[in-house]
């Protein structure tokens, strides 16, 4: 637990940054400091206003050195859920969440801020990684393994909760929420909530029979949002996908889906040789199908050339207005030709300590 001195400390950090970047005036600045010195001293904690929930998320999305998708900081929608206390009214909020985040296929970037809990307590964790994900289920003695690796564990916490999958490939797993160290509780999400996007090739006909799917939006729900030395365990957000996340690495890595031999098979390329560059040849496949099939279905994905030139543009920009950008080189370069992108090129990329900023904190659940 951090000191009264250090919350402050930081409290006024963020103000000034924060009231600058909003052009109000030195008495302003000067006005809300005593005003959160005071609530300090009398609570030992302090309240954001709306318009600080506000520029001081965006911020952070901002600040955060493994987003390639920034130039569009300024756009995310804030919803402000500080006011949910139980797990129905948290569940009820995600729901929400999901619904102004697909839009209808035309994602908007949607940050969902609940109360930050100094209170343990009161604390609300979302167990899950993202909002929606499938479910991943081990071999067994008489079953090959099925759905996504990658949630093993969490999907073994949702059925010693009770929930129940299909035991299929693309099962989409419940919310679980908890308050303080209270049980963990479940909800399903509601179907229609949930748009999926079926894979299939603008030229290879036969692409569908691989059966492969994603859902339309990443929403990740287990980072802390840091602003002003005030920590929010609960602030999910999501913008739109670049399509290597689903192509090379959700479906392409070993560790993951594990489908490049697949998709090699059907484009009837030789795996007996690396020489024939079969990996790289259904990467690129799998990643035109991503693209091709969001596209299709009317779904918002960034292809990781146009993403790597916004960023390009997001550094200019950010220069112009006298701010350094933080990066972290080997989470920007895409994980398919990152040589064929600017950012690969760039060697003045660096790694700085920004506030407020996005943090990953200990899992909810082992
Ligand atoms: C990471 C793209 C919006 C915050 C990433 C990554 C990509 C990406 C490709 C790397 C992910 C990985 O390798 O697993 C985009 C695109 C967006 C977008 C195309 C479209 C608008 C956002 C928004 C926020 C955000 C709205 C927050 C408000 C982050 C954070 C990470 C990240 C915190 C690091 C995650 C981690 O450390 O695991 N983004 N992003 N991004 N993005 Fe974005
Ligand atoms: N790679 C993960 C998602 C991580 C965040 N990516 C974004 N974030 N695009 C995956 O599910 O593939 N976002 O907020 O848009």
């Amino acid at each position: 637990n951090k000191s009264i001195e250090e919350l402050t400390a930081q409290a006024e950090a963020f103000i000034e940054l924060c009231y600058t970047e909003l052009e109000k005036s030195e008495a302003e600045i000067e006005q809300r400091i005593l005003e959160i010195r005071s609530e300090i001293h009398a609570s030992g904690t302090y309240h954001h206003t709306q318009e600080e929930l506000v520029h001081g998320a965006r911020m952070a999305w901002r600040h955060n050195s493994r987003c390639i998708g920034r130039l569009f900081w300024h756009t995310l929608e804030v919803l402000d859920a500080r006011e949910a206390k139980t797990e129905e009214q948290v569940a009820e909020e995600l729901l929400q969440h999901l619904k102004q985040a697909n839009n209808g296929g035309r994602i908007r970037p949607v940050i969902t801020v609940f109360h930050s809990g100094e209170d343990a307590a009161q604390r609300i964790r979302i167990w899950n990684h993202q909002l929606v994900r499938y479910a991943g289920y081990p071999e067994t003695a008489n079953k090959s393994r099925s759905g996504d690796p990658v949630s093993d564990a969490f999907t073994r916490v949702c059925q010693q909760l009770g929930w129940q999958g299909t035991g299929g490939d693309f099962d989409v797993l419940p919310l679980v929420i908890s308050i303080g160290d209270g049980q963990p509780r479940w909800f399903p999400i509601p179907r229609h909530l949930v748009q999926e996007v079926p894979l299939s090739h603008p030229e290879i006909s036969r692409f569908p029979e691989l059966q492969l799917r994603w859902y339309s939006v990443p929403i990740v729900s287990d980072m802390q949002l840091e602003i002003g030395g005030i920590s929010y365990s609960a602030a999910p957000f999501n913008g739109w996908y670049m399509e290597t996340e689903i192509g090379s690495r959700n479906l392409g890595d070993t560790g993951r889906y594990n489908r490049l031999p697949a998709v090699a098979d059907l484009l009837g390329l030789d795996r007996s040789t690396n020489t024939s560059l079969w990996k790289d040849r259904a990467l690129l496949e799998l990643n035109r199908a991503v693209l091709y099939s969001f596209k299709q279905a009317g779904v918002s994905i960034v292809d990781h050339h146009t993403a790597a030139d916004q960023f390009v543009r997001f550094q200019q920009q950010e220069e112009e207005r006298g701010r350094q950008v933080s990066g972290r080189w080997s989470w920007l370069i895409p994980p398919m030709s990152p040589s064929a992108t600017p950012i690969w090129h760039d060697r003045t990329i660096k790694e700085l300590d920004l506030s407020p900023r996005f943090l990953y904190q200990k899992s909810a659940y082992a």
